[in-house]
């Protein structure tokens, strides 16, 4: 059974009592809101919470249309939500969260285990027992005045071996909305878990409490398959079936059960012939999975087809030899600013109707806006903050970090196979991240613990705040993993063992620069070219010449027709230059030796023979 600390009750009732009501609680009429699940268990974990947290009632999802659109009516009275223009952007809303409150917080994200070794170097790291006593705390009296609901779900397609069920008891009538499009909710949830009182599910608990940054926290206790957020009411801090639950506790499920729990993307690729190949993609937070996922081939590939499986999370597991991989996920929690008609159509034709927005700016006539949409700025609109906004002030109307939230079933590039339970099979797994300089366009890994070593050394520059700075984030998978990172990579070396017919590796880079300061590559549309070459050495027929740092192409074997790039920018992409390359390697060394002494002995090899092949 769960081991908790016991509740700290005295020294909090003086700001619980002043505590803000940011979420008062809703009535629902007969029929909504009361499909109690039956598994004992699940009753009992709900019974505690509400006993702690004292709501004034209890409202059981059900994921029906009916429940959907009162929730959006309350919605609309209390101000959490914003109706938008109908004709212009059909049945969709804009939410503002609070203005301290607009990303994830990574240094108050904790991974509860019993030894700080299990979360390991990379995590911050808090002892379960006195964190559950912290939380239980803050929680208690926590949603007086509030409705609690209680949100069942499923990660992964209805009939998938991979699909795991979570619930989410929240306060916060956002989460619910958002639930619902990012996830499959509801009744087939409470059908898949059955009545079984030792099935495994995810508990998650979360508060809005007051909104206040000291009291933030978002903590995951893997060996209770439990997670607690509190204080905050933004994304991946409070969607739990996310960041929290599909990678940090699915990544500790991953490792004791023999799957993968990935940030990546999915996408098919089909060539004019019929010919499919499924690709799977490792870039850090806002680095283009979503811009890839939904790929629209230029007009020189005619006949190719790009779809997408999912934008941000792969679920993956070995069979008959090979890696076989499900999205999770039900929707796109996508970046806004950027998206216009011209970088990304797939995702404007997603986001033009049954949408929940958030920090993007209004318009005067009911739409949405925001940096990098097609089209000339407003004249005047309110911004992410709720403020008067017109183009000459130097503030961003949208949140550099506004999001949308869509169904998947919006995307018109949406693969037919997204449903299939065995997942797709990956012909290449390819990592990625943002390098003005060093890396170039795409390479091949020599073999899988190469590719191993390309995932394990990644990194990626900083935002414009820390222009420059490059951060390893391994896998992409820094902030999301939920075990001790060395043992990270020796599942991944483990895994490898086991297939026998791997994905190759491929390591991309569609951000760097040259001397004068702008991108090399077109990126976009035209990272077909890039696929195209990646699936030509999946197929054996892809040129490359052998360089210290795996497979390069050259210009000749990449397909650069019709595309406005001149040969000397080709040759920068592709190029290895040796000092930048003796900087990453002692880079490579320090973060190995950062990780203090966790880093498999395999990875260790593959850094001295990098250090050799230069030396050749
Ligand atoms: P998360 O949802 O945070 O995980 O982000 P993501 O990895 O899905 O990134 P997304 O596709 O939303 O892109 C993030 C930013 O990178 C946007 O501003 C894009 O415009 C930009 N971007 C995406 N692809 C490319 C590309 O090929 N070239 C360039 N130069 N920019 C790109
Ligand atoms: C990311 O940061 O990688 C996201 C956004 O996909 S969030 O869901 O907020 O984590
Ligand atoms: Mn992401």
């Amino acid at each position: 059974m769960i081991q908790r600390g016991e509740p700290v009750h005295s020294c909090l009732n003086g700001h619980l009592r002043f505590m803000k009501n940011v979420a008062p609680a809703i009535f629902p009429p007969n029929g909504i809101g009361d499909t109690k699940p039956t598994n004992q268990a699940v009753l009992d974990w709900v019974h505690e919470i509400a006993k702690l947290t004292k709501p004034e009632n209890i409202f059981w999802c059900d994921g029906s249309e009916r429940e959907n659109e009162f929730l959006i009516a309350e919605s609309l009275k209390q101000n959490v939500l914003i109706k938008l223009n109908e004709k212009r952007v059909p049945r969709s809303y804009l939410h503002r969260s609070n203005p301290n409150d607009v990303a994830r917080v990574e240094k108050v994200t904790f991974i509860c285990t019993p030894t700080k070794e299990e979360a390991g170097p990379t995590n911050n790291w808090s002892e379960p027992a006195e964190t559950y006593s912290k939380l239980y705390g803050l929680l208690n009296g926590a949603m007086r005045g509030r409705t609690m609901f209680v949100v069942p779900y499923i990660m992964g397609p209805p009939d998938s071996p991979l699909t795991k069920v979570g619930f989410e008891i929240t306060d916060s009538k956002y989460v619910v909305l958002s639930m619902r499009i990012m996830t499959r909710m509801g009744k087939i949830a409470l059908n898949r878990l059955g009545n079984d009182p030792k099935a495994e599910w995810n508990r998650g608990v979360h508060s809005l409490l007051d909104v206040d940054p000291d009291r933030r926290f978002i903590c995951h206790f893997p060996q209770d398959n439990t997670i607690i957020s509190v204080g905050s009411g933004y994304g991946g801090n409070v969607l739990l079936s996310k960041k929290c639950f599909a990678l940090r506790i699915g990544s500790y499920l991953a490792r004791k059960q023999g799957w993968m729990a990935e940030h990546m993307l999915i996408l098919g690729v089909e060539s004019p012939e019929g010919k499919k190949h499924y690709v799977a993609a490792a870039f850090p937070s806002a680095c283009g999975k979503t811009n890839f996922a939904m790929l629209i081939p230029p007009a020189h590939f005619d006949g190719w087809k790009v779809t997408t499986v999912g934008d941000d999370i792969a679920w993956m597991e070995i069979r008959d030899g090979r890696l076989f991989a499900v999205n999770p996920e039900n929707g796109y929690f996508g970046v806004v600013p950027g998206t216009s008609y011209k970088s990304n159509p797939n995702a404007m034709n997603s986001i033009e109707h049954d949408t929940l927005y958030t920090n993007v700016a209004l318009t005067d006539d009911g739409d949405v806006w925001w940096e990098g949409k097609d089209g000339p700025p407003p004249k005047h609109a309110i911004d992410w903050r709720g403020n008067d906004w017109t183009p000459d002030l130097k503030e961003k109307a949208a949140h550099p970090n506004s999001r949308f939230a869509t169904p998947m079933r919006n995307n018109p590039a949406l693969d037919p196979d997204v449903e299939k339970g065995e997942g797709v099979p990956i012909s290449a797994i390819i990592f990625g991240g943002r390098r003005g300089d060093t890396v170039p366009l795409v390479y091949e890994a020599f073999d899988w613990t190469h590719g191993v070593y390309l995932g394990a050394t990644m990194a990626s520059e900083t935002t414009a705040a820390a222009a420059g700075a490059v951060g390893r984030d391994p896998m992409a998978m820094l902030p999301f993993c939920g075990y001790n990172i060395g043992d990270y990579f020796r599942h991944w070396i483990d895994i490898g063992k086991l297939l026998t017919n791997p994905p190759l590796i491929f390591n991309v880079n569609w951000f760097r620069k040259g001397a004068n300061g702008k991108f090399l590559w077109p990126g976009f549309g035209e990272n077909m070219r890039v696929l195209k070459w990646i699936i030509d050495r999946c197929e054996q027929n892809g040129g490359a010449v052998k360089s210290p740092v795996g497979w390069l192409p050259t210009p000749h074997d990449l397909d650069l027709d019709g595309l406005d790039v001149d040969h000397t920018s080709v040759a920068e992409l592709l190029g290895i230059d040796h000092e930048e390359w003796q900087k990453e390697l002692a880079a490579h060394k320090t973060f190995f030796d950062s990780l203090g002494g966790v880093v498999p002995e395999e990875l260790q090899e593959q850094c001295e023979a990098l250090a050799e092949r230069f030396k050749e």
